[in-house]
């Protein structure tokens, strides 16, 4: 039986048009979703929408439609965003859906059940963009003087009843969580952040409203709607199936990995936990939180006009270089700054000359002078074993890197090898050997095509388009594509197609 991996990205609040930063969350997730089916798990990939809440429900208004015309009609952009960046979810879930209101509903009645749950009052600071309550010692003061929350939301003062969750109870038995499970949050920064967040105390969570109505009703008590972050969070749970435990994916909870941005750590590594255990039920194992990109040095923001939308990007430079550089650009975890001059130097850069001229160069080689067949293997010579070594050791190096979502470091190492491979075609010099020593100039041909399957091999989950049309000219068929078939060398003899560019030089290019 194949390993299990559970990955999911954040269901995106549908009153927001997809962006540049919903594409790279989800991005993340696809690459790893695809890394592990290309390393034999059984993978499954969630992405969705939350819908519910205050905010879809103002949104809703000011377009004139009830919430779940609403949500009907602008839910669907995030799967087209999907489409657009090559995200291979298995699974798109909306909080709308029947099957995560039983499933959600089912989750009250456990943390009712447990007494883990009560009804009071709740008097305090809301902000309906983050739909998040602060303590008055996380706001400050705003321009025009009203109060702000950390996020720069305008915040509210919010007084009603209320059901709350015995989140204070929850303070020491997360911290020994935490202890127990030193990777539960990464990076590291952020895993110390939440570490002192918990430290300082915890305050029980309002996790009812009923100034509104768009969200899951609260079993029994009508007037009151089940907290948007209580119901989108659950999603993660109700799309394996849960509580059926014959349903299909019931056996993929707990996640292997949440992906989020750095916005949404602390209801992910603090909340999210927390109910989980209160619920009996077993918490995640992993939570991401990624940095944020601004634009060409800016905030994205609607008012500057500078929101970056999937579709305009890959329309500019194509589906894999974007994927490539989104991942390339900025080491995870950090923020990052997204401009046009950076992408084009990559792409010309890394993509077209490193190794776009390497697959190129061997490839033509190849169809000129061993009459377009993949040459035999020779006998190895020292600078043989070691470049054969270095492409070898990609499948090892990325799976340790991939599990601690280093992908920046990842391509760094394959490049490393891409590198070295042009350095060895310099040095070898195959042309010339071709009337020297034909032997010798086949084994070589060789060496850069093994070494090109390795690197196509491993880049698939980050440029599966591209890596799958070099894996289609150097005659790698469809079933010896994954890591594991990499220990079976291709025959000698197999045709190849003739070789064609695989990545074009961006003619934009940088002004210096
Ligand atoms: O928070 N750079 O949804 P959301 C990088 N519905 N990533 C960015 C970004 C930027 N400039 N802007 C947004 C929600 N993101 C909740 C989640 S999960 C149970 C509920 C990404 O539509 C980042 O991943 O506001 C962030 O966490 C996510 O978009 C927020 O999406």
């Amino acid at each position: 039986m194949k390993p299990k991996y559970y990955i999911t990205s954040p269901i995106y609040y549908v009153n927001d048009v997809p962006h540049i930063g919903h594409a790279y969350t989800s991005l993340a997730c696809d690459v790893l979703a695809r890394w592990k089916r290309l390393d034999g798990f059984d993978v499954f990939f969630l992405t969705g929408t939350d819908e519910h809440g205050q905010k879809v429900e103002k949104a809703a208004a000011l377009a004139g439609l009830d919430p779940q015309a609403f949500t009907d009609r602008v839910s669907p952009a995030f799967l087209e965003m999907a489409r657009i960046m090559g995200i291979s979810h298995d699974d798109f879930i909306r909080t709308t859906e029947q099957r995560h209101k039983i499933a959600t509903t089912r989750l009250w009645h456990r943390l009712e059940d447990a007494g883990e749950i009560y009804l009071g009052g709740y008097e305090g600071w809301y902000a309906v963009r983050d739909e998040a309550f602060y303590d008055e010692s996380e706001l400050t003061i705003g321009p025009d003087g009203t109060r702000i929350g950390p996020s720069g939301a305008p915040v509210e003062w919010v007084v009603e009843p209320s059901w709350f969750f015995r989140l204070s109870a929850w303070q020491d038995r997360l911290l020994e969580f935490y202890e127990k499970n030193p990777d539960f949050i990464a990076p590291v920064s952020r895993r110390n952040e939440v570490l002192s967040f918990v430290r300082g105390g915890l305050k029980d969570l309002s996790i009812s409203r009923t100034s509104f109505k768009w969200g899951i009703p609260v079993p029994g008590q009508p007037a009151h709607v089940m907290y948007v972050w209580v119901d989108a969070l659950f999603n993660y749970v109700s799309a394996t199936g849960w509580p059926d435990p014959d349903a299909p994916r019931a056996n993929f909870w707990p996640a292997d990995l949440h992906m989020v941005g750095k916005d949404i750590l602390r209801f992910h590594a603090v909340y999210w936990p927390a109910l989980l255990m209160a619920a009996g039920l077993e918490p995640p194992h992993r939570v991401f939180a990624h940095g944020w990109w601004t634009i060409e040095g800016e905030k994205m923001s609607k008012s500057l006009g500078n929101v970056i939308a999937p579709a305009d990007l890959v329309g500019a430079f194509g589906l894999d270089p974007v994927r490539y550089f989104l991942l390339r650009e900025v080491p995870f975890g950090n923020d990052g700054d997204f401009s046009r001059r950076a992408v084009v130097s990559r792409m010309n850069g890394e993509l077209a000359n490193d190794l776009g001229n390497l697959a190129q160069r061997s490839l033509s080689l190849v169809a000129r002078n061993t009459g377009g067949r993949l040459p035999p293997r020779g006998a190895p010579t020292e600078e043989d074993l070691t470049m054969l070594a270095a492409a070898e050791a990609l499948p090892g190096l990325l799976r340790g890197l991939f599990d601690r979502q280093a992908f920046h470091e990842a391509l760094e190492e394959v490049w490393k090898v891409v590198r070295a491979a042009n350095g060895y075609v310099d040095h070898q010099a195959p042309w010339a050997l071709r009337k020297t020593d034909p032997v010798r100039m086949a084994a070589v041909l060789r060496v850069l095509a093994d070494v090109l399957r390795s690197v196509a091999t491993v880049l698939q989950p980050v440029m599966p388009d591209s890596m799958g049309k070099m894996l289609d000219q150097l005659g790698v068929p469809e079933e010896a594509r994954d890591i594991a078939a990499l220990a079976r060398p291709l025959p000698a003899g197999i045709p190849l197609p003739p070789p064609q560019g695989i990545f074009p030089r961006h003619n934009d290019e940088p002004a210096s």
